[in-house]
């Protein structure tokens, strides 16, 4: 047998086995009563490949075949009689970003969020700036709310850098799901609202989650000691329900994080402290970088506008003028 049959046998093989895993579950899921044939409407919690997870309003999970592009989050109609979702409702908010391996293709994260809580670790793994940025800009797009939440702060009290956030508006948290401190503030930060845990895998946001609802017990990893990065432990996102109202979403860890269709003209006005500045600008089309009378750029120097910041607009600024996805 040549090699490339070998490995057609094999994925045929496992093709079939993920079938008959996905049947058999089908099978356990209990029956759902849907009166009117055209569908109920259902929450997506998790998404798979062909297939989903749906919340049907007092009624529990069950998995469902999907075709069509969602994410957790999404509202749906669920033709219980086929076990299948036929229609996603309008999204309020949905954030996403392209595909890592084929920048045309958009990835869903999470739809209808109110907020994204960007989770950071100082020390281990250590602060990365240049993603906070990239989360922010994609937040602002996604007509979400950001959070960021500095976990592990039993690791590191310090952490300037985060400060320069808060000054442009940005709700800040710390706290750390091993110790709890500061938990309480970020469960009534979230109380009632449709969240989404983004950020850097091995930050902490399993545990969080698990520290915010006991009893949950998703999978936490170690940070590698050899690179300091978190292994992805979480595969897929999916949703959860705390007491006071919260709907958490847990995504992945992401090593790198792309932004979707954001054009060099737009690009300032993710950037809130750019954005106000900007009008003052003697052209109205300034993209602030070789222009004469530039407030952004006298803002920068006079320290009103971070210097980190600002390099990273020039940074996204040149990438999305190449039509580079990753920054
Ligand atoms: N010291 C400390 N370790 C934490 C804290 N939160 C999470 N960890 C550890 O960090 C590692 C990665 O956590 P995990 O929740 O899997 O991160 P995720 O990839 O962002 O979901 C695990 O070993 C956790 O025990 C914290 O607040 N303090
Ligand atoms: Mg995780
Ligand atoms: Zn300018």
């Amino acid at each position: 047998m040549g090699r490339e049959e070998r490995k057609l046998r094999k994925y045929f093989e496992e093709r079939a086995k993920r079938e008959r895993r996905l049947a058999r579950k089908y099978s356990q899921t209990k029956q759902f009563s849907n009166d009117d044939q055209a569908g109920c409407e259902a929450l997506v919690a998790s998404v798979g490949p062909g297939c989903c997870e749906i919340e049907v309003a007092g009624q529990g999970r069950c998995l469902c075949r999907c075709s069509l592009d969602i994410a957790p989050g999404d509202r749906v109609v669920f033709a219980a009689d086929r076990r299948k979702i036929v229609r996603v409702l309008p999204r309020r908010t949905v954030l996403s970003r392209p595909d890592p391996h084929n920048s045309r293709i958009e990835r869903l994260i999470a739809a209808n969020i109110d907020v994204v809580v960007v989770v950071v670790s100082v020390k281990s793994p250590p602060l990365r700036p240049g993603l906070i940025d990239r989360y922010l800009i994609a937040i602002e797009r996604s007509g979400a709310g950001p959070l960021i939440c500095v976990n592990k702060v039993d690791l590191s009290s310090e952490c300037p850098e985060v400060e320069v956030y808060r000054q442009i508006g940005i709700p800040v948290l710390r706290c750390s799901a091993t110790t709890g401190e500061g938990l309480e503030e970020l469960v009534n930060a979230l109380a009632g609202k449709m969240c989404v845990l983004a950020g850097h895998s091995g930050v902490g946001k399993s545990s969080l989650l698990n520290a915010l609802a006991p009893g949950l017990g998703l999978a936490t990893s170690t940070v590698s000691d050899a690179h300091n990065k978190g292994r992805h432990t979480t595969t897929a996102a999916s949703l959860h329900r705390l007491a006071n109202g919260a709907v958490i979403i847990d995504t992945p860890g992401i090593r790198e994080f792309g932004l979707w269709q954001v054009t060099a003209d737009e690009l300032g006005n993710y950037f809130p402290e750019i954005r106000i500045l900007a009008s003052r600008c003697n052209f109205r089309d300034c993209r602030h970088t070789q222009e004469p009378s530039c407030a952004v750029k006298d803002g920068v120097e006079s320290g009103e506008i971070a210097s980190h910041r600002y390099a990273a607009y020039l940074r996204i600024l040149e990438c999305v003028s190449r039509e580079s996805p990753i920054y």
